[in-house]
Order: C-alpha cells, then sequence, then structure tokens
C-alpha cells in the first residue's frame, strides 16, 4: 500500500478522553475513529490487523472441527420470547420495530438464532456432533462504554456452538475449542490465562474464561503462587475453615453507639477489630429479602450467593425497602431480631466469631458480646465472600495472588439450557427424542486487537507482533525528489511485494521527521530507509521492537528481512 493513496490520519497529541495506551495508540496511530460513545470505525491499518487476527482464528477454529457460517444481526423477537430473554435482558439488549411495527433485536449474541437454525434442519443423531461458528458484529448498549475497543457498543466477536448427542462429545469438543483458543491466543502474541469462570445467565456448569494479564483488564483473577489454578475472583472458593476461639461467653449487652455506621467506625468506636464485626447486608434475590452476613473484614461475593439460591436476579436492596422492612439504616442491620420474612444465610467465618459486634436493627445502637450459635439463628452456612490475596489457593497448592485481565475468550458447556426451551430435538439411535447438548465459545475479536496494542508498545507507539502487524515492512524514501532514492525505493516497494512482503510505502512528500516519527507510531515490525546511500544500492533496516539498525547492500535485503520476520 501506497501512503500517499491510504488513508492513516496520525496524530501528534493524545486525544483527552483516551485513558490508557492502547485507546490513546489506535487513535494517534490511525487505525480507528470513534463515531459515537463505544462505536468505532476500524480505518486501513485497523482492518488490515483485524483480518490478521481473523486469519488466526479461521485456522484454529478449521483445525477445531468448526464450520464457518454468517447469520443475521437483526433477530426477530419470537426467538428471543421462546427462549426467555426477550424479558430477562434489559436495556443492554438494543431492540427497534421494522416497518411493520414488528420487534426486532441487534445480535448481542446468537444462542437463539443458531438453535433455531439447527433444530429446523437437524433431527437425527446421525448429523451430531456439529460445531458451528461465525464472526460478526455484535451490538451490547453498555451503560458505560470505555476504553475505546475494550468496552464498546458495537464489536466484533467470534461465536461458536456445538450440538452433542452426549456429555462425552461435548467435553471432547470444549477441550479441543479450549486448545483452539489457547493457539489463538499464543499466536496473537498475548499473555493469558485460562480461568475458571462463572456461567452466570448461561446456565450450564463448566466454564473458563480467557484472560489477557493487563493492568487495566475489568476483571480481578486469583491464582496460585505455587500451581496453575487461576479463577475468575467471582468463582474462586474460599477453603479456610474457621473454629470459634476459647474465649469464654460475654452476655448480649446493647449498647449506644450514635452516628456510627460502617464497620470501620463502629470497630474503632467500641475499639473491636474488623474480624469481631459482622457485617449485614440486605439483599433482594428474586423479590424475596435475604440478610447476607459476613465477618467484617471480609466482602459479600453476589455471584456465590446468587450460585447458592440458584436466583436469576441479586440487587442490594434500596435504603427504602431496608428502612420499612427493618426499621432502620443499613448501617444498623444486624441478624439479631430479624423478620420472619427475611432469610438469613452466612459466610462460615461468621459462625466462628466470640463475642462479636453486629447492628442491633435499630438506629444508633449495636451489640456486643454477640456469639452466632447462642444469639440469632442462620439458615444456612456456605462461602459466600470473595477470597483474598493470602488465602491458600483451592486447589491446596500454594497462596492465592490477585492479577488484572481483560477476558478475551470464554468457552461454555451450556448443557441443553437452548434446546429444551426452544424444543431442538434429535432422534437417538433408540428411536427417542432427545435435546440437543449443547456448548458455546467466543472471542472478542477486536477487544483481542486492543489487547494486542495494550500490551505491546513503548514510548514512541504501537509495537506490532509480525503475526498481527498490519504490513511487515515500513519502507521509507527519505527524499522522494532525489531520483536515485525514489526510484530504489519505488523498485524495493515492487520487488518486495514480489517475493511476498506485505509494504507500506510512505512515498509522502512529507519531511523525512514527520515519516519516522508516524513509523514508529504505526510499529510495523520493520523499516527499510532509502536514504542517502541509495546511490551505492545501501539500504537501512531497524527493527521496531529492539530499535537496531542496520546497514544493508540491496543484494543482501530479502535474506535479512526473513531472518527478522521469520
Ligand atoms: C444479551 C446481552 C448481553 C449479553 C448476552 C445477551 C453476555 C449474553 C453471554 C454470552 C454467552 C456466549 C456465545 C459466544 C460466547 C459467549 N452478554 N452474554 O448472552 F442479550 Cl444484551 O454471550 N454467547
Amino acid at each position: 500500500m501506497k501512503q500517499s493513496m491510504s488513508f492513516i490520519p496520525t496524530l501528534r497529541e493524545v486525544p483527552a478522553d483516551a485513558e490508557i495506551k492502547s485507546h490513546q495508540l489506535l487513535l494517534r496511530a490511525g487505525f480507528i475513529r470513534q463515531n459515537a460513545s463505544g462505536v468505532y470505525s476500524f480505518l486501513p491499518l485497523g482492518k488490515r490487523v483485524l483480518q490478521k487476527i481473523e486469519a488466526i482464528i479461521r485456522e484454529e477454529m478449521e483445525r477445531a472441527g468448526a464450520v464457518e457460517l454468517l447469520m443475521p444481526a437483526l433477530q426477530q423477537a419470537e426467538l428471543w420470547q421462546e427462549s426467555g430473554r426477550w424479558y430477562s435482558y434489559g436495556p443492554e439488549l438494543m431492540r427497534l420495530k421494522d416497518r411493520h411495527d414488528r420487534d426486532f433485536a441487534l445480535g448481542a449474541t446468537h444462542e437463539e438464532v443458531i438453535t433455531a437454525l439447527v433444530r429446523d434442519e437437524i433431527k437425527s443423531y446421525k448429523r451430531l456432533p456439529l460445531i458451528l461458528y461465525q464472526i460478526q458484529t455484535k451490538f451490547r448498549d453498555e451503560k458505560r462504554p470505555r476504553f475505546g475497543l475494550l468496552r464498546g457498543r458495537e464489536f466484533v466477536m467470534k461465536d461458536a456452538y456445538s450440538f452433542h448427542t452426549s456429555q462425552e462429545s461435548l467435553d471432547e469438543v470444549y477441550n479441543k475449542m479450549y486448545e483452539a483458543y489457547a493457539n489463538v491466543f499464543r499466536r496473537c502474541g498475548l499473555n493469558f490465562r485460562a480461568v475458571i469462570a462463572d456461567s452466570g445467565a448461561m446456565g450450564g456448569k463448566d466454564t473458563h474464561e480467557f484472560m489477557v494479564l493487563s493492568d487495566v483488564g475489568e476483571d480481578t483473577i486469583a491464582y496460585s503462587d505455587a500451581s496453575d489454578y487461576a479463577a475468575n475472583i467471582e468463582m474462586a472458593p474460599v477453603i479456610v475453615t474457621y473454629e470459634r476461639s476459647d474465649e469464654p461467653y460475654e452476655p448480649l449487652v446493647k449498647v449506644h453507639t450514635p452516628e456510627q455506621k460502617s464497620i470501620e467506625e463502629v470497630s474503632s468506636f467500641l475499639n473491636v477489630p474488623k474480624e469481631k464485626c459482622i457485617k449485614s447486608l440486605l439483599f433482594k434475590v428474586d423479590g424475596r429479602f435475604v440478610l447476607v452476613l459476613v465477618r467484617g473484614d471480609h466482602e459479600v461475593n453476589e455471584v456465590k450467593v446468587k450460585n447458592l439460591l440458584e436466583a436469576t436476579i441479586v440487587e442490594l436492596a434500596t435504603p427504602e425497602e431496608t428502612k420499612k422492612l427493618m426499621k432502620c439504616e443499613v448501617g444498623s442491620l444486624g441478624p439479631i431480631g430479624v423478620p420472619e420474612e427475611v432469610t438469613v444465610i452466612a459466610d462460615h467465618a461468621v459462625k466462628a466469631i466470640a463475642n462479636g459486634v453486629c447492628g442491633a436493627n435499630e438506629e444508633h445502637y449495636h451489640y456486643t458480646g454477640v456469639n452466632a450459635d447462642r444469639d440469632f439463628s442462620v439458615q444456612q452456612y456456605a462461602d459466600l465472600r470473595f477470597i483474598q490475596e493470602g488465602d491458600p489457593s483451592p486447589d491446596g497448592k500454594g497462596t492465592i495472588r490477585f492479577a488484572r485481565g481483560i477476558e478475551v475468550g470464554h468457552v461454555f458447556k451450556l448443557g441443553t439450557r437452548y434446546s429444551e426451551t426452544m424444543n431442538a430435538m434429535y432422534l437417538d439411535e433408540n428411536g427417542r427424542m432427545q435435546p440437543m447438548i449443547m456448548g458455546c465459545y467466543g472471542i472478542g475479536v477486536s477487544r483481542t486487537l486492543a489487547a494486542i496494542a495494550e500490551q505491546y508498545n513503548d514510548e514512541h507507539g504501537l509495537v506490532w507482533p509480525v503475526a498481527v502487524a498490519p504490513f511487515h515492512i515500513h519502507l521509507i524514501s527519505v527524499n522522494p525528489k532525489i531520483d536515485d532514492q525514489r526510484q530504489l525505493a519505488d523498485d524495493l516497494y515492487e520487488k518486495l511485494q514480489k517475493e511476498g512482503f506485505e509494504v507500506l510505502y510512505d512515498d509522502r512528500a512529507e519531511r523525512p521527521g514527520v515519516k519516522f516519527a508516524d513509523s514508529d507510531l504505526i510499529g510495523l515490525p520493520v523499516r527499510v530507509t532509502v536514504g542517502k546511500r541509495a546511490s551505492e544500492g545501501i539500504v537501512e533496516i531497524k527493527i521496531r521492537r529492539t530499535g537496531e539498525t542496520e546497514e544493508v547492500h540491496v543484494s543482501q535485503l530479502t535474506e535479512t528481512l526473513r531472518r527478522y520476520l521469520s
């Protein structure tokens, strides 16, 4: 591609609203431009990187036995009404009406569409297993789009779906897809971890997220410092066991704690460590009120609450609901004297608190000398807290550390969650109708592009790995006005392309400094500069990643480039 005919609008200054490196650099280097909040155009260089990532994905999907198709982004509401998700998703699902006033959704994902497609065509077990995938634009109306392509409202996803007659077949394909994902992210040069994740509203059991380690990642990964255990913090189980100390039981006393609300305030006011305080949070779980207790120095893990109660919606009760039900503010909540209709569940650590402190369900009062087994009843003790750094790793090996990650992939064992609600049945070998067993597998393609940019950059700009770079070589003629320089550069442009190199040729009538600065910003792996020694047939090669340069005679150029680019 000749830059004089291309469209690569580079910027000198850092755009104000771009907070993270990848967002700043993709804008400055002319890879993307924002159209609306969370909605982007991929300019020529950005589009080429997308295509490189997609090519890697297609190779690995092929290897895993998946077949590519393309489904519509415009999805009729009827399908989402059949699966029930038309009603369970809120404003995040973008909905619209056609000219006949019929309801549609813009595809946020394609379980409904693919299940409807397969159920109409597949009737016999002989046609299974089947793995279908697409690479397509998805729409999700995020409340707070941010970080450029990392959290957009329109983005490119590879989504695959598999259909099986048995759990073993699903397990086999799940493992193949898991391997394919590891290959994709390794080939993209990403430092990633596969972590145990929560299947959330997707139903089904097993699920793994592929996380790229990054300080700007929105997810927290709990990993062991002595094994390969890694889990999304929402999922990591706590295996600590707690024993009540043999402290003699003190009497339960209601004490006046004026204006003391938070655990910090109460703990310092009563001069009691946080470990002896009981933190009580009132949740509305599918419409029912549940008081969740954790130790004062721990945090409630809502995903664990949701999974324990097999709930769909778990949200904190509003201050009004709290006041109406418990006759006090959230800062005075406690497990003693709880209204009948409120269920109390507690994390295991609460049971071992000796002579603790809790809210008295009365403004400005707390209890001291609180002992769980004597002073209040708990319907169920369970692992309800977030794991913390320093906790033992759930696999029993080593200690938990935290890292932040960008979720670039997510694989699920769906089971029959969709085939049952949408009647995707097949005739088994005994002539009986059975629901198909399904898996689904997503890669955020545009998010992967941003994750690569986030991992590969330096103070001069982007530094693309060869496998996904928009071009291999940045060919620069320093001064096109000088004939032998321009002539040699033109010849090399043709010659290198004939030899299979992808060349971006900066043939613009710009000052050399501008060309070199743009070249460092765009970040192609190798730069070939045709300058004052053109008359001797000497050009300069520069490796973007290391900055090392080398003068080479054009007769040695091809083999030198092959060496650098392999
Ligand atoms: C929606 C909206 C947002 C969503 C979903 C549906 C996430 C939704 C989960 C998945 C599961 C898998 C196939 C590829 C891999 C991931 N956010 N999910 O289902 F309507 Cl608005 O997308 N889908």
